[in-house]
């Protein structure tokens, strides 16, 4: 036994030597390294866990754990703490453990960044006391918009067998303050909730408890049908009601801490209330009766659309704020940040300032759907920071992200989409953060302090979402994504018997008049969905951000941009913009070779090269069928095209989520 013991240690130990910068470890680099003295003669799983944290990884005075209690803590809450230095130690104090456990993170993180620990005097709380993570993981172990590998839940395997990642994860996730997981799809298979998976999500459930983690579910509304066999699934029926009430019985009597269910209803096919004809309200509400005892919450997606008459960027608005003030107070709409789908730039969504009797959370998306997949280096924080500078942080109750990590060895694929994955986090915590800060954070944790490294790759970061949206879709575009993989550009998409809202051309409107979606009063008025001093702002094209200015007007071509140039002139210099900085970050990235081991220098390389080729791609194709509108020439110091449009239209990527676009399958210039 002894020997047994002896020999997995040695092993361990090896294993992390060969594999140390394979991006498997995050954030979190600081192994066996530490020499401290923890004091805390209290015990727990949590209390264990903030303990061997801190033993194995600081290095400087000794630290003391303390439950506390008095003003100050409660003010700070259930998962606040406070970090100081008194006398010669360094005192760790909260009302609750996983308090005591996310201050041990945060001070581990000072270390790493090699802050100052001298005199420490920190107070920290959280804005949110639910920051959520939406996986969209199949049962069948794929990942809906996952492009990094397959789910992390081996749902086969479970009850029995146990991956160690799931103990990573949650570690993780409790280093950045994320406190809750949804693990499944929000396309939720029924069998979910069934007696056998209820048992598997209990093993996760229990493992990730100590981590201050909870578990949610998505589940399907027609469940009660599926799995229950009964003829309905009307929220008003009492066989319906009762049904969810046993099964809910049922999962508090598994997880006790169960957090709650997450719901897609009447949403690309799913079944929901309206099937019935009653309202999201009556559906989200008789879930929250059946969870409230328990303290379990409902979160009701917002995103909704159908195939109907009207702008689909008015529709979740038409829908859900008639129903302002009929939700129940454990029931939180889940609302994406923007009124389409998670675009590379869209305007916030006007549920956000229309909904003042609901609770609201947002979702953003994490994973790269729109953005480049885990090929393209994009750095989410600037876009969701664009966000809270429209709608005010406090006026929402929680924020959810659709998670971006797989069972690839680094979890994300792109090692620097796990910084995405860490701002979700610590956004969530905390979101006047600016995303320089995290970024600075992220990148002296995960790679190294070096000022030569962590300047310029700041700045390549806090570049890399506007280049993604330069390449892709400036000044407003939107939804101009190739049929069903939403990596490629493919504007001129037509798919015989297809809805037109799931086409192109409904989204950019070129014609011989000029480009994009009237939003004003004389078009579809989605503007007037916003608050007046936005809507005046948005209905103007003097007066609209040149951001949206697609977004909201179709615009002449040759109309007069603020820069002087025409429009035509200012989308071509845009996209040429953002081919042109994709090269700037290739060219950082080299000169960042001396301070990055070889594994991770070499994915990013090859990733970024990618990049550099789907940037040209993505030009090429949006100027070259634009110009068949706006029949005028590229500017002369425009790059010249390197494809022909006619051979762009014929690409058709062999791609699922499973495999990564890589160059090969691209078209060849
Ligand atoms: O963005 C779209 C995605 C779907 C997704 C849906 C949603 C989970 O393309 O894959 O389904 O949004 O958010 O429900």
């Amino acid at each position: 036994m002894v020997r047994q013991l002896l020999v997995s240690i040695l092993f361990c130990g090896c294993t992390l030597g060969m594999s140390a910068e394979d991006g498997s470890r995050l954030w979190l680099r600081q192994v066996n390294s530490g020499n401290a003295t923890v004091n805390c003669l209290l015990h727990s799983r949590t209390l264990d866990i903030a303990k061997s944290e801190i033993a194995k990884g600081w290095k400087g005075a000794p630290v003391s754990l303390q439950l506390c209690n008095g003003a100050e803590y409660e003010s700070l809450g259930g998962e606040g703490y406070t970090i100081r230095s008194v006398g010669g130690n360094i005192e760790i104090g909260s009302v609750s453990e996983v308090g005591l456990l996310y201050g041990t993170y945060h001070l581990l993180r000072l270390q790493e960044m090699k802050a100052d620990v001298s005199k420490l005097d920190i107070k920290e709380k959280p804005a949110y006391s639910l920051r959520i993570l939406n996986h969209w993981d199949n049962l069948d172990g794929t990942i809906e918009r996952g492009y990094a590998g397959h789910s992390l839940w081996k749902w086969e395997d479970l009850p029995a067998t146990i991956s160690p990642r799931y103990e990573e994860y949650a570690r993780a996730n409790a280093s950045v303050g994320i406190n809750g997981t949804v693990l499944n799809n929000v396309n939720a298979s029924p069998e979910i909730l069934s007696a056998d998976y209820l048992q598997k999500v209990k093993v996760l459930a229990d493992i990730f408890r100590p981590y201050g983690l909870k578990v949610y579910l998505s589940v399907n509304f027609a469940s009660p049908m599926a799995l229950g066999k009964l003829a309905t699934a009307d929220p008003l029926n009492p066989d319906v009601m009762g049904w969810w009430q046993k099964k809910v019985k049922e999962i508090y009597s598994l997880i006790p801490d169960f957090g709650g269910f997450l719901v897609k209803a009447n949403s690309e096919g799913q079944p929901g209330p309206c099937d019935y004809k009653r309202t999201h309200a009556q559906g989200a509400n008789m879930l929250a009766e059946a969870l409230k005892p328990y303290g379990g919450i409902v979160m009701w997606r917002a995103f909704v659309y159908s195939p109907s008459d009207h702008d689909r960027a008015k529709q979740a608005y038409l829908e859900f704020q008639p129903l302002d003030g009929q939700f129940l107070d454990n029931v939180i709409v889940q609302i994406k940040n923007g009124p389409i789908d998670f675009q590379p730039r869209e305007p916030y969504s006007p549920l956000f300032t229309s909904m003042k009797h609901t609770s609201m959370m947002v979702e953003f998306q994490i994973t790269q759907e729109y953005l480049g997949h885990s090929n393209h280096l994009a750095y989410l924080a600037p876009m969701w920071k664009e966000f809270f500078g429209y709608v005010q942080p406090n006026s929402l109750r929680a924020m959810a992200g659709v998670a971006n990590v797989g069972d690839e060895v680094n979890w994300c694929g792109h090692d620097f989409a796990q910084s995405n994955w860490y701002a979700f986090g610590r956004l969530a915590w905390n979101p006047a953060l600016t995303s320089e800060e995290i970024a600075d954070e992220w990148l002296k944790q995960t790679f190294t302090t070096d000022s030569r490294f962590v300047g310029p790759m700041e700045q390549v970061m806090c570049d890399s979402r506007e280049a993604v949206v330069d390449y892709m879709m400036p000044l407003g575009l939107h939804h101009i994504f190739a049929w069903g993989h939403h990596y490629g550009p493919e504007p001129w998409c037509s798919v015989p018997g297809a809805r037109p809202d799931w086409l192109p051309p409904y989204y950019h409107q070129a014609d011989k008049v000029g480009l994009g979606f009237d939003r004003s009063h004389t078009g579809s008025n989605a503007v007037a969905q916003y608050p007046d001093s936005l809507n005046r702002i948005f209905d103007s094209l003097d007066t609209c951000p040149e951001e949206f200015l697609l977004w909201f007007h179709h615009v002449p071509w040759k109309y007069r941009m603020k820069s002087g140039k025409t429009l035509w002139e200012e989308l071509c210099y845009s996209y040429d913009e953002g081919v042109k900085k994709v090269r700037g970050f290739q060219n950082v990235w080299e000169k960042m070779k001396p301070y990055v081991d070889e594994e991770r220098y070499g994915n990013v390389a090859g990733r970024l090269d990618i990049q550099m080729h789907d940037a040209i791609w993505w030009k090429d194709a949006c100027l070259l069928y634009f110009q068949k509108f706006s029949k005028m020439k590229l500017p002369a110091d425009v790059e010249k095209p390197v494809y022909k449009l006619k051979e762009l239209e014929k690409v058709k990527l062999p791609i699922s989520n499973f495999e990564r676009p890589t160059k090969d399958m691209l078209p060849n210039p």
